[in-house]
């Protein structure tokens, strides 16, 4: 078997140790940029760039080393459309989103940002707790990483929401489905997490007008994609009350612009991409995993579905 792989993270030693541990007989092959490689079974990559599009065709898979596949399928027809995508199916994810979401939930919950802004002023002040029948918190996207959120949030007793593209029936969490679903699901919800595929359908799904539905003194937490996010709107509902503030991990333009305006927003809290990091032990043992199934003839989880987008 030969893996082309693809990375420019500098990291690629320590991918293709990894790969040979677990498919020893596998010839590694690393992509670089205007050296043509010998015909390849499989591809690992991770946001390709357009160059190396024709060698993608030639693959009977490509796997992507993250669960968001929007990097690939932002090349529309230009990607190979006979070739399977395969996503990361949690991988060591899902457990640093529970614990990122239930940090941000709990910070802003229990009143870390008031109590840290007391602390900086000598101040020893109790404030009023907030109870959580008013703090609903609503997850958009139900799948790997979302339905794992869910769990974690679900050990805190707080009412629990959540929204996707097919109905589901989930013990304790209201569901709802479908661009019919989305003004409720919104209206009662105090706590937003965005944990979504970057699609056509999702693209800007939070503007002003969706935000502004959100019940009011309402906090935003954005672990999926920049483009989901109106940033300007946010802001406004900031400034105006509405919203109290947002943990955002990721955005538009990454790494975020120094002269952006969030930077300045002391109720934004800010982390550079990094809620749930790609694990490579974790990763390479699914994807070998994968491989051999793929190889021995069986089917495989995590398939992307082009026309959903995800
Ligand atoms: P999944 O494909 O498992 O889940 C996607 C969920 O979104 C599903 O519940 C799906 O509904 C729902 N959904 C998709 N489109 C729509 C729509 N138009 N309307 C309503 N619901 C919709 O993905 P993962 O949970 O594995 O990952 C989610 C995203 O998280 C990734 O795509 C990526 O962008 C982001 N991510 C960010 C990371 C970071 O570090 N910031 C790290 C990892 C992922 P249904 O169940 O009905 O199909
Ligand atoms: C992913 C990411 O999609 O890291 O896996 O953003």
């Amino acid at each position: 078997m030969r893996i082309l792989l693809q990375r420019s993270d500098g990291k690629e030693a320590a991918w293709i140790a990894d790969f040979k541990d677990l498919l020893p007989d596998a010839e590694i092959v690393f992509w670089r940029e205007g050296e043509a490689a010998a015909p390849c079974d499989y591809a690992v990559v991770w946001q390709p760039p357009a160059a190396m599009l024709p060698e993608l065709g030639c693959v009977k898979a490509i796997f992507n080393t993250g669960a968001g596949v929007d990097a690939l399928l932002k090349f529309g027809d230009a990607l190979p459309a006979h070739v399977p995508l395969v996503r990361l199916d949690d991988a060591g994810m899902g457990v640093q989103m529970a614990e990122y979401v239930s940090h941000a939930v709990l910070r802003h919950f229990r009143r870390f940002d008031d109590y840290e802004a007391q602390g900086r002023a000598g101040i020893w002040q109790p404030l009023p707790a907030f109870d959580k029948m008013d703090f609903p918190v609503g997850v958009l996207g139900m799948g790997v990483l979302g339905t794992r959120v869910l769990q974690a949030l679900a050990q805190f007793e707080f009412p629990l929401r959540g929204w996707s593209r097919s109905q589901k029936h989930i013990d304790g969490v209201a569901c709802f489905a479908g661009e019919e679903g989305l003004d409720a699901f919104l209206r009662g919800t105090r706590l937003l997490v965005c944990m979504l595929p970057l699609t056509p359908d999702t693209h800007n799904l939070l503007d002003r007008a969706r935000l502004s539905m959100l019940l009011p003194g309402a906090y935003v937490i954005n672990v999926a994609r920049g483009a989901h996010l109106a940033e300007p709107d946010l802001l406004t509902l900031i400034r105006s009350g509405h919203i109290a503030g947002a943990t955002l991990d990721v955005f538009r333009n990454e790494p975020l612009p120094q002269q952006h305006p969030f930077w300045q927003e002391p109720r934004i809290t800010i982390t550079p991409h990094i809620s749930a990091a790609t694990l490579r032990r974790e990763s390479v043992a699914q994807i070998a995993a994968k491989m051999r199934r793929l190889h021995a003839g069986e089917v495989v989880a995590g398939i992307v579905n082009r026309s959903q987008g995800y």
